[in-house]
């Protein structure tokens, strides 16, 4: 009988069958009520052909030594020893820092590689960089880089709006009405960065409902929402101008609460003369946003009626802040919410992504986690993090973002480890223009990624099944041990493993390792942490042994309760103390693209705008159901989702008939930045107009050396444009793209996404 272990994901918890070196089976560990379909990727994922098995560099590297070129994704590569490759790596990364100083460094490194705290890879790479002397760094996330800079500056806080949202619990018990914008979408609450040990929010839905409570959901996807609800699918990327209608019935029919506007928000006025349109001639009435966003103004009416009879939620997915202004629909969400008076009162006020991480409305831990000290970075050059190709196309260009002026350093070397760019950066065509510039790309990775074909030297890393580790996640009550599964495939290697011959090399190993092994690092965490804990944990040994650990939660929480019970005792870190619906601060900044309150910018992709007569459908690039982002897209689950091979794009039966597609076509998915190849799928719960195609099925040119091939597996970011929310946060805007679709009749080329590159002999 082959033995049966524990270990977790950052989408669940689960025990495997190990056989042959590979997992076998794995079953959702006990305590997951509604574990995640992307456990079906796990079998088969260490001995995957995708992997790689040995150290190898790109070819021409090789021959002609660093330097820019736009071979980089078209050339073979050699297979080198460990020897060999901690030499060559050290050696350019004394050249580098010697000749470029540790500037020229790009170790941003974004990604979220896997669940476990101690080989997490973008904490292993920064601390390395930071021990030979430091890195250009990247600040917040693909998620959420929008909210990271509003946030902060109109309620003091963004962490806080997740780890400490109002819980599905208090929902439960006191919301009559959660208005959700971008909807719930359940598929997205499977994952949870650092892992999870519970799915709960099916359950508290189904609650919910069991109790009178009512969901409204906008958003162009009828399943954004499972189960019943009141469905409006506006245009998509109109959200604001939909808020701001609410606000208008709220403001004229004397439904908005002035007392908790004066009490708790300041430039509420100043807001509300936009509102009313008394400086711009135009009031936000449901009039005007019904001709923006396809809705029915007397249905806006009514539900700004309705918003305000009862407890409501107001909650706003992530997505919405993933596009062009994206700063706006979370700071008019909580506007609005405002507007209501019910912020901090048991079950109503405002939410953040409810639908989109399972963290929120999970209770959070009272206690820390154990964490691998990253050291100190000298180098205080950073970007947003969504900036990099700007970064690399731009050497010495000033840019704005939040308020400063900053300026693009010269990089000369591209350090990744545990993300993948040709999954999370948007251009994938000016991307790999990009990726021509710097001297050398270096990539640690278990698996022949886009990103890893693209680089000259390739590290291969252990996955998480091959090595002993543990997790830890802020919402999730469990620490539970991840023992290795199985030994380590073909020559990879942990990620600590490398870094640490590559420190000692460079003369820098003490203070990299500190003198510890793998195993003595997982102890010595585990110590260091349960030392500053005011309650008894069990030694390390008695933890590996048991296998899970329960930690205490805060229980029962409503966001900003604190805040309204005592509005001095609790001043929120903005300028006035309080919620910023006017923010001096950000107006005086004289952005064209982020005024100092909640405004309605038209989006530059909207079916509204002029570019929708030449590319006339409106494209989500949203969140995969079957996996996380492009993690083991060869896997079962990821692949029983495709469609003739490629990635599935889902789309409404009249906009299908009027271009004579069918269920299972093979279709072209074009606009003027590039194209790909996708598999038809035909859903009435897709609003006319909208096609969805998820973010994951990794890139694969057609011809891999030329730079504006067409993708034949489906991967949207060929198509979305490269551009920053605004001047302020300079986030992320892959969300939305517009599109043209049509039959692609020629023989659709193979999708040799997974296959690994060709290799040259010596
Ligand atoms: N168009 C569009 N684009 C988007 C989005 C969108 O909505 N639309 N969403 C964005 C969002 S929210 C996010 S978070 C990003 C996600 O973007 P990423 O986080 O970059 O995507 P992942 O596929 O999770 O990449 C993780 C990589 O780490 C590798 N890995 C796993 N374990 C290890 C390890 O131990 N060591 C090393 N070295 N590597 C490891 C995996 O094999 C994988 O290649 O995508 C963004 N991109
Ligand atoms: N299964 C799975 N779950 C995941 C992930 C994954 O890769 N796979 N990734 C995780 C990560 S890293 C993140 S950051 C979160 C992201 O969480 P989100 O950003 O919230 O996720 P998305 O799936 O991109 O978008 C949610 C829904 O918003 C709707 N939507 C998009 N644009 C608009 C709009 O303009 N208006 C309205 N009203 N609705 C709109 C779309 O229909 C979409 O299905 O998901 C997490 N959860
Ligand atoms: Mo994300």
């Amino acid at each position: 009988m082959p033995p049966v272990r524990t270990s977790l994901t950052h989408w669940g918890a689960f025990s495997a069958v190990v056989d042959a070196g590979d997992i076998a089976s794995v079953a959702p560990w006990g305590g997951d009520a509604d574990p995640s379909p992307a456990l079906g990727n796990l079998p088969g994922s260490v001995r995957h052909i995708s992997r790689v098995t040995t150290p190898a560099v790109r070819r021409g590297w090789l021959v002609d030594g660093p330097g820019p070129t736009i071979r980089r994704g078209a050339e073979e590569f050699v297979a080198i020893s460990w020897d060999e490759l901690v030499k060559l790596l050290a050696g350019e990364l004394r050249r580098v820092v010697d000749a470029h100083g540790n500037e020229a460094i790009y170790g941003g490194s974004y990604g979220w590689s896997s669940a476990g705290r101690f080989h997490h890879a973008q904490s292993q790479v920064h601390r390395f960089l930071n021990c030979l002397g430091g890195f250009t760094f990247s600040r917040h996330s693909y998620s959420l880089g929008a909210t990271g800079v509003i946030m902060p500056r109109v309620v003091g806080t963004h962490d806080d709006l997740f780890k400490r949202s109002t819980q599905w619990d208090v929902i439960v018990e006191n919301t009559d009405l959660m208005v959700c914008f971008g909807g719930l979408a359940l598929k997205n609450t499977g994952v949870n960065h650092g892992g999870t040990t519970a799915h709960p929010a099916r359950d508290a839905l189904n609650r919910f409902r069991a109790k009178g409570g009512r969901i409204v959901s906008f958003s162009p996807l009828r399943d954004d929402v499972d189960g019943p609800c009141d469905w409006f699918a506006p245009v998509p990327g109109t959200d604001v101008a939909i808020m701001l209608a609410l606000a208008f019935v709220l403001a004229t029919e004397s439904l908005a609460d002035r007392d908790f506007l004066g009490t708790y928000c300041t430039g509420y006025e100043r807001f509300e003369r936009y509102l009313l349109g008394i400086d711009d001639g135009t009031p936000k009435s449901p009039q005007w946003a019904a001709a923006i966003s396809g809705l029915d103004a007397a249905d806006l009416t009514a539900l700004a009626r309705r918003m305000a009879s009862g407890r409501t939620m107001v909650t706003v997915s992530w997505s919405l802040q993933r596009t062009r202004h994206g700063e706006q629909a979370p700071w008019m969400g909580l506007t609005l919410a405002a507007m209501l008076g019910q912020i901090g009162l048991p079950g109503g006020g405002f939410g953040h992504g409810y639908g989109s991480m399972n963290e929120p409305g999970l209770a959070p831990l009272r206690c820390g986690l154990p964490r691998l000290p990253q050291g100190i970075n000298p180098v205080s050059t950073f970007i947003p993090v969504a900036a990099v190709s700007d970064m690399l196309l731009q050497p010495g260009e000033p840019f704005d973002y939040n308020g400063r002026r900053l300026t693009y350093p010269d990089i000369r070397l591209v350090y990744w480890a545990g993300g993948n760019p040709f999954h999370h950066h948007q251009n994938l065509p000016r991307l790999r223009r990009a990726l021509g510039r710097p001297d050398t790309v270096v990539v640690h990775d278990p698996y022949w990624t886009p990103m890893a074909k693209h680089a000259d030297i390739v590290v291969p890393s252990t996955t998480f099944a091959e090595r002993d580790d543990y997790s830890g996640s802020r919402n999730d009550p469990v620490l539970m041990a991840m023992p290795r599964l199985t030994e380590p495939h073909g020559q990879s290697r942990d990620d600590y493993d490398t870094f640490s011959a590559l420190a000692a090399r460079l003369g820098c190993g003490d203070s990299f390792t500190e003198g510890r092994s793998s195993r003595e690092w997982l102890q010595h965490l585990y110590d260091t942490w349960s030392a500053t804990l005011d309650f008894e944990v069990p030694s390390f040994d008695a933890f590996w042994e048991a296998g899970a650990l329960r930690l205490p939660t805060d229980d029962g929480l409503t966001l900003l309760a604190d805040f309204r019970a005592d509005p001095s005792a609790h001043r929120l870190a903005t300028p006035s103390g309080r919620i910023e619906i006017f923010s001096a601060d950000i107006d005086s900044f004289g952005y064209d693209d982020c005024a100092g309150h909640p405004t309605w910018f038209e989006p530059s992709e909207w079916l509204g705008g002029p570019r929708a007569s030449e590319f006339p459908l409106h494209l989500l690039a949203n969140q995969p159901a079957s996996r996380l982002h492009s993690q083991l897209d060869g896997g079962a689950a990821s692949q029983a989702s495709k469609v003739a091979g490629r990635e599935p794009i889902r789309m409404n039966p009249f906009d299908a008939r009027e271009r004579g597609l069918a269920a299972g076509d093979v279709v072209k998915v074009f606009n003027d930045r590039g194209s790909c190849l996708a598999g038809v799928v035909l859903d009435n719960g897709v609003r006319p107009q909208v096609v969805q195609l998820s973010t994951g099925a990794w890139f694969d040119p057609a011809d891999p050396g030329d730079l504006d091939s067409m993708c034949v597996h489906g991967n949207p970011n060929v198509l979305t444009d490269d551009v920053g929310t605004s001047s302020l946060a300079h986030g992320c805007t892959g969300a939305h793209v517009l599109v043209q679709v049509e039959k692609y009749s020629d023989a659709a080329p193979p999708v040799r996404a997974h296959q690994p590159p060709v290799f040259a002999p010596r």
